[in-house]
C-alpha cells in the first residue's frame, strides 16, 4: 500500500485529492490548521473508504512544528511514497505600493517557506529509499503575473523554480518531482484571498465555470499513476474559459 502526505487538506483542491487517493487504497497523511475540519475529513474517509488516515494540525509557517510533526511518524506512515505540497494561499489583492506588509510576509511564509521546511523533512526518507515523488502545487500565476498579484505571483515562480531545482537535485535518486499549474478554481481561495468576503471571492468566478478542485485531483492522480519511469514534469490546467491570467470569458459581458 501506497503512502501519500497531502498538505492543506482541510478544503478545495487538497480535500479533493485525499479523497481520490483514499478511494484509491492509498494510506494517508493529511495536514492543515484547522484541527476540527482536519479531524472531520479524516473521519469522513475512514468511514468512506476504510482507509488508514493519520491527521496531523499543524502551521506549515511554523518550522518547529513541521519538525515535531512529520520527523517522528509512527511506522506504518513512516516510509512516504508521494508528498503533494498544496497548502498555500493569496492574502489580499494591492498594488505594490499600497501592499499590506502582513499579507506578504503570509504569502512568502507559508507558499515558499513553509513548503519547504516540510520538503526539508520528508525528502531524505526518499533520498534513502531511492525513490517518490514530489508534486508541487504551484499556478498560472507560476508563469505570468497580473496586476496587483505582485506577492502571491512572486511566490507561485518560486514553488515554480523550486520544482526544477528539485528535479535536478534528486534525479540521481530516483524521486520524480512534477509542478501543477493551475488556473481559476473555485475553491476556499478567494474567501480567503479577501479575508471573508465572499461576494467578492463569488465575483471571481462569475459568468463562466471555473475548474472544480476535483478537475485538479483526477489531474494529480494521473500523474501520482504513471509508470516508474514516466516523470510528468508540468502541467498547467486551466479552465476551457480562461486563456491566460488576464483573459476570462465571461457570459452576459
Ligand atoms: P483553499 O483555501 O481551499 O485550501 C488551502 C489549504 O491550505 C487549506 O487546507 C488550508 O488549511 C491550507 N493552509 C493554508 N495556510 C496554511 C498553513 N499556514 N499551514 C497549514 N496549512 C495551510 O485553496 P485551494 O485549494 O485553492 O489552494 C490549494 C493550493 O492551490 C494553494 O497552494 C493555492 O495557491 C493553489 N492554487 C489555487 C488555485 C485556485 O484558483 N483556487 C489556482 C492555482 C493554484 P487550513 O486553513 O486548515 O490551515
Ligand atoms: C490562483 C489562481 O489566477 O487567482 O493561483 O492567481 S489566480
Amino acid at each position: 500500500m501506497k503512502t501519500i502526505l497531502i498538505t492543506g487538506a482541510t478544503s478545495g483542491i487538497g480535500r479533493a485529492c485525499a479523497e481520490i487517493f483514499a478511494r484509491n487504497g492509498y494510506r494517508l497523511i493529511i495536514t492543515g490548521r484547522r484541527k476540527e475540519k482536519l479531524d472531520l475529513v479524516a473521519t469522513e474517509l475512514k468511514e468512506h473508504y476504510q482507509a488508514e488516515v493519520l491527521a496531523l494540525a499543524f502551521d506549515v509557517r511554523n518550522q518547529k512544528e513541521v519538525e515535531e510533526n512529520l520527523s517522528e511518524l509512527p511506522a506504518p506512515f513512516k516510509d512516504i511514497d508521494i508528498l503533494l505540497n498544496n497548502a498555500g494561499l493569496a492574502v489580499g489583492r494591492d498594488p505594490v505600493d499600497t501592499g499590506v506588509i502582513d499579507d506578504w510576509e503570509r504569502m512568502i511564509d507559508t507558499n515558499v517557506k513553509g513548503l519547504l521546511y516540510v520538503t526539508r523533512v520528508i525528502v531524505p526518507g526518499m533520498v534513502e529509499r531511492q525513490g517518490g515523488h514530489i508534486i508541487n502545487i504551484s499556478s498560472l500565476a507560476g508563469q505570468e503575473v497580473y496586476p496587483q498579484g505582485n506577492v502571491y505571483c512572486a511566490t507561485k515562480h518560486a514553488v515554480t523554480a523550486l520544482s526544477k531545482g528539485m528535479r535536478q537535485d534528486l534525479v540521481d535518486h530516483g524521486i520524480r518531482v512534477t509542478n501543477i499549474s493551475p488556473g481559476l478554481a473555485e475553491t476556499e481561495f478567494s474567501i480567503v484571498r479577501f479575508k471573508g468576503d465572499e461576494q467578492k471571492a463569488e465575483a471571481v468566478y462569475r459568468g463562466f465555470e471555473p475548474l472544480h478542485p476535483e478537475d485538479i485531483a483526477e489531474t494529480i492522480f494521473f500523474a501520482a499513476t504513471r509508470p516508474p519511469h514516466m516523470n510528468l514534469e508540468e502541467i498547467t490546467i486551466l479552465p476551457t474559459a480562461q486563456s491566460d491570467s488576464r483573459t476570462v470569458v465571461r457570459k452576459g459581458k
